[in-house]
């Protein structure tokens, strides 16, 4: 037994929990099942996981960039606040946990394990349960297995002293929403990408999902047959073209916006941060950091291009032998490499601004709960909405939206966090589907208990349901012929 257990953990912390790790072991496995040379297999494997690791290279540039600018507006303004970013709220978890549970963090993993058991089981089986997607962004998946922990057993106090009983709902649950959110993402992402073969597992599912119908629905064409405006067609006039450039539209706008915020913060607190040298200048400080922005972006795409065709490549050879009609779901960042690239600073500024001004609607109402923007909700939550809502609803979409969504986060990261007891320990996930979909589950198995868990369940098992019988003879086909899809829809 003792055995299994290092085995299993070793696996969990070399490869589950790593993504590009994650992701080679998928790529290795989908191409030794096509049965390619082992030479092809060792370039695809190489390609995928150096690809991921740039990716990631670019995506934790952005947030070590840019979470201490928006963290250090607590210090200066002297707020008692928590702040709202994935890794605050695993550490506040972590923190936590003892104190109010009486219960240790290791449980959290095995959690992880079985959640990501039910997953492949529930899509092993497709047929019934129409479900088709993997999530395998694991560093995502720690942080909402610890989080879904606490707010388990936040509702079912009854299950504290009954081990098994508590980790197999947190997991049937857990593995639920995973499996689930990935699914209902499977045609937009194939619509925004042309078949690209893959969907998001991260952490705005729902909350994507959501977006891209409402997008069609209150800014989609109208009956006259009037085009949808998108970002990409807004031809700017004059010396405003340069904004046409992703590039130059991203740097100019974080130089504006980031510009700012660092001005408030001011030179005295970025030289006691250690973020600024003494007798550098200030001026060329503000241009460099903001213009990482643009650097940082330029890599996370890199990365995406590298890897995503090796992995959609070979989940073929997954989706023929073991996993029938499945599509691998992966970080939220790979869609910035498809779509219209200004939704992403687009997006990201529209939902700060929402963020904002939830943030200023606590203070003046004295919320007992007051937030601080985190980077990862505010950027990736609200760049991959805008990517989506500019898709369906054009750039009308792609600001409306974000917006509304930023302030979704505040408000309902502020209600959940205040209500579990989270807050108190300085930090919530706060990602959209943790502030608006977790908290309506685990309100639901507060008030109605072991028949709020049964009806968290089923809610979550029936929409692929739905979703199928909308439209029977599209549904497998999306993932397993995309052009074939594309004709029996005309487009
Ligand atoms: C998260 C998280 C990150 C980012 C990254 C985006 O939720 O924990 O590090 O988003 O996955 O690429």
């Amino acid at each position: 037994m003792d055995y299994l257990l290092n085995a299993w953990s070793y696996f969990a912390t070399n490869i589950l929990q790593q993504p590009a790790f994650m992701i080679g072991l998928i790529v290795m496995l989908g191409y030794i099942l096509q049965k390619k040379p082992w030479y092809d297999v060792l370039a695809g494997v190489i390609k995928a996981i150096v690809g991921y690791l740039i990716l990631a290279v670019g995506s934790s540039g952005l947030v070590s960039n840019f979470r201490p600018v928006l963290v250090g507006l607590k210090d200066v303004f002297q707020i008692d606040a928590m702040v709202i970013d994935p890794y605050f709220g695993q550490n506040a978890v972590t923190a936590g946990v003892e104190e109010v549970f009486g219960k240790g963090f290791g449980d959290a993993m095995i959690l992880l394990l079985i959640a990501f058991i039910i997953n492949i089981l529930l899509v092993r089986f497709n047929r019934v349960t129409k479900l088709r997607a993997l999530f395998t962004t694991g560093h995502v998946q720690v942080q909402q297995a610890a989080t879904a922990y606490w707010l388990i057993m936040f509702a079912l106090p009854g299950l504290l002293t009954r081990h098994a009983a508590m980790l197999i709902v947190m997991a049937v649950i857990l593995g639920a929403y995973w499996a689930v959110g990935t699914n209902l993402l499977i045609r937009p992402c194939q619509e925004v990408t042309d078949g690209a073969g893959f969907t998001l597992a991260h952490q705005q599912m729902f909350g994507v999902a959501l977006n891209y119908w409402l997008a069609e629905k209150l800014f989609g064409k109208k009956k006259e047959g009037r085009e949808v405006k998108k970002i990409d067609d807004v031809e700017l006039p004059g010396f405003m073209s340069i904004f046409n450039e992703n590039m130059v539209c991203t740097s100019i706008l974080m130089v504006a916006f980031f510009g700012a915020i660092l001005c408030i913060l001011g030179r005295n607190y970025l030289v006691a941060g250690g973020f600024l040298k003494e007798d550098a200048s200030m001026v060329f400080y503000v241009i460099q950091t903001c213009l990482y922005f643009s650097v940082y972006l330029a890599i996370l795409q890199l990365g995406v291009r590298t890897f995503v065709t090796e992995l959609t490549a070979s989940f073929q050879g997954i989706a023929d032998k073991l996993l029938p009609g499945s599509v691998p779901g992966v970080d939220c960042a790979v869609i910035f490499g498809f779509g219209s690239a200004n939704a992403v600073p687009l997006g990201f500024l529209a939902g700060f601004l929402g963020q904002i001004i939830a943030i200023a609607a606590l203070i003046v109402l004295k919320s007992p709960v007051l937030v601080i923007c985190g980077f990862v909700p505010v950027f990736f939550d609200n760049a991959t909405i805008a990517i989506f809502a500019n898709e369906k609803g054009g750039i009308k979409a792609a600001l409306i939206l974000p917006f509304i969504s930023g302030l979704c986060q505040v408000f309902g990261s502020a209600i959940i966090a205040g209500w579990v007891g989270m807050a108190a320990y300085g930090g919530y996930l706060g990602m959209w589907d943790w502030a608006v979909v977790w908290p309506v589950m685990t309100a639901l198995m507060k008030f109605l208990s072991y028949a709020g868990v049964v009806l968290v369940a089923a809610g979550l098992l029936v929409i692929p349901q739905l979703e199928y019988r909308a439209d029977r003879e599209g549904y497998f086909l999306v993932t397993e012929d995309y052009e074939k899809y594309k004709k029996l829809k005309n487009r």
